[in-house]
């Protein structure tokens, strides 16, 4: 099967321009082609994933990638898909965002070898073009009329779009023939809204390369979930690559609570699995679903691609520790991850565990938290504690930073020191 094939069983291609001619392409000879981002903020998310993992299969077919941060785009604003005019960032804050994504870009692919991965900015070559060649080289190519038919900017004109915005769609052209006569680079893919900018750049292209200039474009579906709401969201907002807003525990777990009725289409276009894996999987999921093999793959392969080995081993420890209650053998800082999300309550020094329950609001009141504790339904740090009169010790901070209580079956309170 070929990389197309492939990408196909996948349900990677949206859409292309030119099938057989790209078909063709590829099979000629390995060919340089390229994605980019906007640095709209200091990490990417998991809704940006996509196309690069797609970079990534073409750089396993021997194919070149080439990654571009648009630190000059990205002070002007990609009207796509936005049904309102963009704030402009600072150049302050776009130079701190190139940074933080390029960084994230850079343990995605492989920029050593033969067909080692190519890093691009934009700003390189748009940053500093002056007006006069601007209109005069490039603006002279596209149609007012071709670029008021497109998608995002026709979709806009009842609402307004300014020049700015407008013009968005002739820079990320001027990239695209820019790295075709730079890097040779022929293809350009991306998610389906940025269909319009990519022609945009094969239209350049067409009017400024000779006759048998040939570039290609392809699209990659928006990512969708069976129940119909928003894929890559969760009730704290976006899913991110950065560790310091998304922890790799939290990555984890948004991978893990993958529906049974989209599991074996993320395993298919997320990871690189063999398709018998991810065949044998699917087969998993229909006939015993209730063990969650295929999430936990899915959870396994996407945390190790992003945050490393030993950050998905941790992951793996504390949602096993938090499953059985055993939380005795976490670190401070697998604590802090774990629970990061959990109420938390700074000691004021309680001793006596009443007390406690009671300041921290675990339990309503003195005798409501004897009561509790009577049952059997309090434990600290995973242990039952029945004795009323139970008090705190140094032993009961666990790294003398945090103490775990758990009133009932599910709810935590971290207590910090
Ligand atoms: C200059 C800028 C180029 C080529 C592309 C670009 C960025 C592009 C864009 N992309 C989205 C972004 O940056 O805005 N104009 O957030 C985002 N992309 C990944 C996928 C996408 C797209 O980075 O293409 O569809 C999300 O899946 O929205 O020369």
């Amino acid at each position: 099967m070929d990389l197309l094939q492939d990408l196909a069983w996948r349900g990677i291609i949206y859409q292309q321009t030119d099938e057989e001619g790209l078909k063709d392409s590829l099979n000629k000879e390995p060919i340089s082609l390229y994605c980019g981002v906007d640095p709209t903020a200091d990490s990417m998310h998991i809704g940006h994933l996509l196309p690069f993992l797609t970079l990534r299969r073409f750089q396993q077919h021997g194919h070149r990638p080439i990654v571009l941060v648009g630190g000059a785009t990205g002070l002007i604003g990609d009207p796509s898909g936005k049904s309102e005019e963009r704030k402009l960032l600072t150049l302050e804050t776009v130079q701190d965002n190139v940074a933080g994504i390029k960084k994230q870009l850079e343990t995605i692919f492989e920029f050593e070898g033969e067909n080692g991965a190519i890093m691009v900015n934009n700003y390189d070559w748009a940053g500093s073009m002056d007006i006069v060649t601007f209109l005069r080289d490039i603006g002279k190519h596209i149609g007012v009329n071709y670029m008021l038919a497109k998608d995002t900017i026709a979709s806009r004109l009842e609402t307004g779009i300014s020049f700015t915005e407008f013009t968005y769609t002739i820079l990320q052209a001027m990239d695209f023939l820019h790295l075709y006569e730079h890097h040779n680079c022929k293809l350009q893919i991306g998610g389906s809204d940025q269909w319009g900018n990519i022609t945009s750049g094969l239209e350049l292209i067409r009017k400024v390369q000779p006759e048998g200039a040939k570039a290609y474009g392809l699209t990659i579906p928006l990512v969708t979930k069976a129940d119909g709401t928003k894929f890559g969201k969760t009730e704290s907002g976006a899913v991110w690559l950065d560790p310091e807003k998304t922890t790799p525990y939290e990555f984890y777990q948004f991978w893990i609570n993958t529906a049974d009725a989209d599991v074996v289409k993320y395993l298919k276009i997320f990871t690189f699995l063999s398709h018998e894996k991810i065949e044998l999987l699917d087969k998993a999921v229909q006939e015993e679903p209730h063990l969650r093999k295929a999430q936990k793959v899915l959870a396994e392969e996407l945390t190790r691609l992003i945050h490393g080995e030993d950050s998905l081993q941790q992951a793996i420890k504390i949602s096993q520790a938090l499953f059985s209650g055993d939380v005795r053998s976490l670190s401070a800082a697998e604590i802090e991850q774990g629970f990061k999300d959990v109420p938390a309550y700074t000691s004021q020094n309680e001793e006596n565990l009443v007390d406690l329950l009671v300041a921290a609001k675990i339990s309503p009141s003195k005798r409501q938290a004897r009561e509790d504790i009577a049952n059997g339904a309090v434990t600290v740090n995973g242990e039952k504690i029945t004795d009323a009169a139970y008090a705190l010790t140094g032993t009961d901070r666990i790294d003398g930073q945090f103490t775990i209580i758990r009133r009932g079956k599910k709810k935590y309170t971290l207590i910090k020191y």
